[in-house]
């Protein structure tokens, strides 16, 4: 069981890794999907997906039987890398294909307004260390999705689930949870702490360097 978890995980290399498909993302390239940020793809794409404030899905599809995800957002016409503001802490899931990450909103104390550009970015643990990163623009309004928008932007497919939340640091750290880019979160409200007091595991860090996909399989 665990060794199937390894091996399809090693298989898993050739495939997209996982694709954001919704807010639209800016496309995606197996080659460069571990470079930060947006997987390589550094044009702003248009048109822009307009994406409520107030609280929207993001709907990925997961190539990989386990992963971490986070997502972040970045204010501006063309964001750069300022990739500061969490929009869902790292949490980890289980399973293939469509997987929606729910409700997820802008915190508080942002300077946006109806009609903001700003970039989205969806992070998840590498294939098999680093990152994974890709970007969809948006643009920002305080009009709410109908129902049915909602419906057709978040689906889940059975099976899938997501099995710990607001888990500290960040997808692209270590698998351990530990993250060198957690102490470069800015002040204020755009970086809102773990809260439920999420602990890291307990597993030490070396553990992974020593034993690599294996070790990872077994989490
Ligand atoms: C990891 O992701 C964070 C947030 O998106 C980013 O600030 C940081 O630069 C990334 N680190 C690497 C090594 O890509
Ligand atoms: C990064 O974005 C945040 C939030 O929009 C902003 O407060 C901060 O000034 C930006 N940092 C840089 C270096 O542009
Ligand atoms: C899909 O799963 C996510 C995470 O568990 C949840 O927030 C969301 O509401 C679910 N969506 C549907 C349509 O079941
Ligand atoms: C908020 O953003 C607007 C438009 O980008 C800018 O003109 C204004 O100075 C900003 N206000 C603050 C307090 O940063
Ligand atoms: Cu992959």
């Amino acid at each position: 069981m665990r060794t199937a978890l390894a091996f399809s995980t090693v298989l898993s290399l050739t495939s997209a890794h996982f694709t954001l498909d919704w807010p639209t993302a800016r496309g995606f390239s197996d080659d460069t999907a571990g470079n930060f940020p947006c997987g390589g793809l550094d044009s702003v794409k248009t048109p822009r997906t307009s994406w409520p404030v107030s609280g929207a899905p993001v709907q990925l599809n997961m190539h990989h039987d386990q992963t971490r995800v986070a997502v972040y957002i970045s204010i501006g016409e063309d964001p750069g890398s300022n990739y500061s503001v969490m929009l869902k802490p790292q949490l980890s899931m289980q399973g293939l294909g469509d997987f929606c990450v729910g409700s997820v909103s802008l915190p508080e104390g942002l300077n946006v307004t109806d009609g903001t550009p700003a970039t989205i970015q969806v992070v998840t643990n590498g294939d098999p260390s680093g990152g994974l990163y890709q970007c969809a623009d948006v643009t920002l309004t305080t009009k709410t999705l109908s129902e049915q928008d909602y419906g057709s932007h978040c689906k889940n497919r059975t099976g899938v689930k997501v099995v710990e939340e607001n888990i500290a640091g960040n997808p692209n750290g270590t698998a351990s949870g530990d993250s060198p880019s957690q102490s470069a979160a800015p002040s204020g409200t755009a970086a809102p702490p773990p809260s439920g007091g999420a602990v890291l595991p307990t597993a030490a860090p070396w553990l992974f360097g020593a034993v690599g996909l294996a070790g990872l399989a077994l989490l």
